[in-house]
């Protein structure tokens, strides 16, 4: 069902597209790389080459993450947007301002931008960089939570409040309280809702190791455990924190936290909860080795045992996932950077998700050969 995005992703984008297509657009490394040395490879410009189409092409799109709202699918991503900051380590050059909601009825159906739902400059806290947001809806309310830089250019999550799904969301006064780094993911279970979030690096995420914030990068040594994502319930009123923020630890086969030396499998941004058959499945990218992989527990607060990859790097330093269930088909979201050949002008794309019998996830291989 999905393959008939492949052939009609690339039309549409030959025909209508504001962006470069298909075939064209400015040549720039594979991976442009925030932290390690960028592969010398450049970047794919044959569409054939990809296993999915870009969803749209009017604008660019990145960090997909979805949810079924009133019988539709409707996805959150960030609004990527050229700014002219020079590339960094930090992810300066992630400049984005807003976000738009957009919507589809089907997998394989038109998707429909619905424009603006939040703008920085309607957010009383925040100063830039909009990073990664996640959506939940409770009692007919729907919740936008969102990274941005505050003032002082520390990474807080804020929430915005809408009636309607597509927005447009009003930002409460303030980040949440007791929420710092990036990259928030909403999961609920039997009628609870747990705010996960962080990210290393441009994320900020180190820099609370302490337990408040210090301007100075503190990484723990390669052979200490790794970073882990937070998490904490939220208030009933989904604005707040219900309780302290916990350590959201990912172990080996052994029972051993994963090291922070362990870049193939450790933590690094991009955590996102589901369940699937009484398990819990927390995935996340782990950053500069630029791969999407997965750990389970029986608990919604872990530890959780890293199980595999879900998601081979994508074209594009960054790699960012949600997973949600649709009419009975388990969907994986993602980005690459097929229309712009740039690693901050993105584009996300779905493709179905298929899970073993022991509940293992088959790894998919977004480039074909
Ligand atoms: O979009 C900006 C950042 O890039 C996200 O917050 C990360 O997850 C990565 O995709």
């Amino acid at each position: 069902m999905l393959q008939s995005r492949v052939l009609i992703g690339c039309v549409a984008v030959a025909m209508t597209s504001v962006l470069s297509g298909c075939q064209s657009g400015p040549a720039e490394p594979v991976a442009q790389a925030l932290t390690t040395p960028a592969p010398a490879a450049a970047p794919v410009r044959d569409a054939t080459k990809f296993l999915t189409q870009p969803l749209i092409s009017q604008i660019y799109t990145a960090d997909p993450s979805a949810h079924v709202f009133r019988g539709r699918i409707y996805i959150y991503p960030s609004h990527d947007i050229e700014t002219g900051m020079p590339r960094d380590e930090l992810g300066n050059h992630f400049g984005m301002r807003d976000y738009h909601v957009l919507s589809m009825n089907a997998v394989d159906g038109p998707v429909k931008d619905h424009g603006v739902a939040l703008d920085v400059a309607d957010v009383p806290w925040a100063s830039r960089q909009m990073w990664a947001p996640d959506a939940a809806q409770k009692d007919g309310k729907y919740y936008l939570y969102f990274p941005a830089k505050d003032r002082q250019d520390i990474f807080r999550i804020g929430v915005a409040v809408a009636d309607n799904p597509a927005g447009p969301f009003k930002a409460q006064p303030a980040p949440i309280k007791g929420t710092y780094s990036m990259d928030p993911a909403v999961f609920e279970d039997a009628g609870r809702y747990y705010l996960i979030f962080g990210g290393i690096r441009g994320g900020q995420l180190q820099r609370w190791a302490s337990g408040s914030y210090r301007a100075e990068d503190t990484f723990p040594a390669d052979d200490q455990p790794a970073l882990t994502p937070k998490i904490a319930r939220l208030g009933t009123d989904m604005t707040s924190l219900d309780e302290e923020l916990r350590d959201v630890v990912i172990q080996d086969e052994h029972g051993k936290p994963l090291l922070a030396g362990d870049n193939a499998r450790r933590f690094f941004e991009a955590a996102w909860l589901h369940k699937y058959r009484g398990t819990y499945y927390l995935s996340y990218s782990t950053g500069d080795t630029h791969y999407i992989v997965y750990a389970t527990s029986n608990s919604v607060y872990g530890p959780y045992t890293y199980r595999g990859r879900i998601l081979e790097p994508v074209q594009g330093w960054t790699t960012h996932q949600s997973i949600v269930e649709f009419r009975g088909q388990w969907l994986l979201f993602y980005h690459d950077s097929q229309l712009s050949g740039q690693t901050h002008l993105r584009n996300i794309k779905v493709t179905p998700l298929q899970y073993d019998a022991d509940g293992s996830i088959r790894a998919i291989n977004p480039l074909l050969d």
